[in-house]
């Protein structure tokens, strides 16, 4: 009796001790493959601000911790906090209570391309937010939350663009958008947001909720291919004589 309990005992034990280890293998692989750090912005270290006011002008360091920035050539731009200039090249900090309530958390990113604000009236210049990691393996898709209709913008990882579609609108109103990332999975390189200046600039590029996800983005081929598919199953029924009835 003692014997089997003892033995029951040490089973249980190995089996304790195998799924310890498994599960801490696991933890760590799934670690090592996620070093890319506040997509959500949540990481934000600005002064918490009465409701609708605006804020000042904040470092990079505080309002984008771990993000790269850069407005035109200026690599280190600061970021604005609760606001943005219309036609001016900038980024934005919008939170915890700003006149636009964040889908998720309490902090989203405004980029902004527009005229160089280092050299008023220049060119017209981009807007990003940039950082080094590894793409997760099992991703398909790197998705984050925008407007429901995209300014003049882009994303690309390791310099390569990644065309972006619209998934869904969330309940919040910002839509969903994804990009097909798995060429990259695994990988190591830049992931960089841009609101563009070129051929010309639009109302702000918001961002919000970047996340890797094992979903893979429909391709819009096949959403076309789905649409002709569609129609020629229309055209058929509608317009070929059906074969009689024997
Ligand atoms: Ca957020």
């Amino acid at each position: 009796m003692g014997m089997t309990i003892a033995l029951s005992l040490g089973t249980t034990v190995r089996k304790l001790a195998v799924q310890v280890a498994f599960g801490v293998l696991v933890s760590s692989g799934v670690h090592a493959q996620t070093d890319f750090r506040n997509l959500n912005f949540e990481a934000a270290r600005v002064p918490d601000l009465p409701p609708d006011s605006i804020g000042e002008v904040v470092p990079r360091s505080q309002a984008l911790p771990v993000w790269l920035a850069q407005v035109g050539a200026n690599t280190d731009p600061s970021s604005n906090h609760n606001f943005l200039f219309h036609g001016t090249a900038g980024i934005s900090i919008f939170g915890p209570q700003s006149p636009m309530i964040a889908p998720e958390g309490r902090y989203f990113v405004v980029l902004q391309a527009g005229q160089n604000p280092m050299t008023p009236p220049g060119g017209l210049v981009d807007a990003s937010i940039s950082q080094f990691g590894t793409v997760p393996t099992f991703a398909q898709s790197v998705q984050f939350l925008s407007s429901q209709g995209m300014p003049n913008a882009a994303l690309s990882f390791g310099g390569q663009l990644l065309p972006f579609t619209l998934l869904s609108i969330e309940p919040s109103g910002w839509g969903r958008w994804g990009a097909d990332i798995t060429a990259f999975a695994g990988q190591s390189g830049e992931l960089r947001f841009s609101a563009l200046g070129m051929p010309g600039p639009d109302f702000g590029f918001f961002l919000e909720d970047i996340r890797f996800s094992p979903l893979p983005v429909p391709e819009p081929s096949t959403w076309a291919l789905l649409g002709v598919g569609t129609v020629l199953l229309f055209v058929t029924r509608k317009f070929l004589p059906r074969r009689p009835c024997r």
